[in-house]
């Protein structure tokens, strides 16, 4: 453990496991490449500049999945801190890929003033947007305890498990289970399960089907910002890996498919075309019109959502949604 410079604790110690080196990114850039269609993690949107370009997104009047969350949170914390039966005994409230804590510090500022006894447990592979938070949830929050954990999700459970045997909400909010497709939704929650105890409750935000147009212009902005964000795949793979990818033969494609309730997002190469990775002494051929795959943003409906829930073996308590029913917050308690 090493204090950083709030007096919160921040446990590095897995640093070198929870940052995704390097050389798994060239592992799994050769390995997505090598299939057909060619694919790659979306995982690996999010290095710095990917970070800001999806603060951009998340700013956009078309990316109605932040603001709707945020307005579920304003108006319904009270509710949601009943259900979570926050005032009767200390518990450990901890929050997978918490960024800059925009939306939860609605519920956070509630529970503090409600006098709940929790530790809130932010976690995040990102050291630096710990570290933001933190400080700026001494600033507005003070008192508040917080262990930031900078681990990958399950380290940060696992330690949890070591360290004390308080009920455990986990919140995994804005739409990330989205980002599954659906069978790998149901292995990540199943994983959640192996390190929970009956009792334990997970609070899922999760985008909702909708009038797919609304779906497609929220993925399909006019102002070109998903499309700069899908691109910089590309740049970070020049940056990192040596590559030598001209981005302007290269163009953003996504579509939304209601039956299953699927964004896919896809990179185009506009021409055949040779790419070189110089650090990994590798080329890889681009046809004309070939595609790479690059990030699925999955929609539920609520019977989808309570079907999934119950496979997992958790219960749903109650979902919270927004007044134009574009989101929902889905509260469940392990069985
Ligand atoms: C982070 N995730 C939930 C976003 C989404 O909506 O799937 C990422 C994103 N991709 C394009 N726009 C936003």
């Amino acid at each position: 453990m090493k204090p950083n410079t709030n007096n919160t604790l921040l446990y590095s110690g897995d640093q070198q496991k929870a940052t995704i080196k390097k050389s798994q990114f060239a592992k799994d850039v050769v390995r997505g490449f090598s299939r057909k269609p060619k694919s790659i993690s979306s995982q690996y949107f999010y290095d710095e500049k990917g970070d800001k370009i999806f603060q951009e997104i998340m700013n956009m009047p078309e990316y109605y999945l932040t603001r709707s969350e945020y307005e579920i949170f304003s108006q319904q914390r009270k509710e949601i801190c009943v259900a979570f039966n926050a005032f009767d005994e200390p518990f450990n409230l901890i929050e997978f890929g918490a960024g800059d804590g925009y939306k939860t510090k609605l519920l956070l500022s509630y529970l503090i003033e409600n006098g709940a006894d929790f530790t809130y447990y932010p976690v995040d592979i990102s050291k630096h947007i710990l570290e933001e938070l933190s400080e700026s949830l001494q600033n507005e929050l003070p008192g508040i305890k917080v262990r930031p954990l900078n681990l990958e999700y399950f380290s940060a459970l696992s330690k949890l498990s070591e360290i004390n045997n308080r009920r455990s909400i986990i919140l995994f909010l804005g739409s990330n289970i989205g980002n599954f497709h659906i069978n790998s939704a149901g292995g990540f929650l199943q994983r959640i399960k192996w390190y929970c105890k009956e009792g334990d409750q997970l609070l899922l935000g999760v985008d909702l089907k909708k009038d797919p147009k609304i779906i497609t212009r929220a993925y399909d902005d006019p102002h070109g910002i998903t499309k700069k964000f899908n691109l910089n795949l590309l740049s970070r793979m020049n940056r990192e890996l040596g590559a030598d990818f001209n981005i302007a033969d290269f163009t953003h494609h996504t579509f939304y498919e209601p039956v299953l309730g699927e964004v896919l997002s896809y990179v185009i190469s506009m021409k055949q075309q040779l790419v070189s990775f110089k650090s990994l002494d590798w080329e890889v051929n681009f046809d004309e019109f070939e595609l790479i795959h690059t990030e699925i943003s999955k929609k539920y409906g609520l019977d989808e959502l309570e079907s999934l829930a119950k496979e997992q073996g958790f219960k749903v308590l109650e979902h919270f949604r927004d007044t134009k029913k574009y989101f929902v917050d889905s509260l469940w308690e392990l069985k």
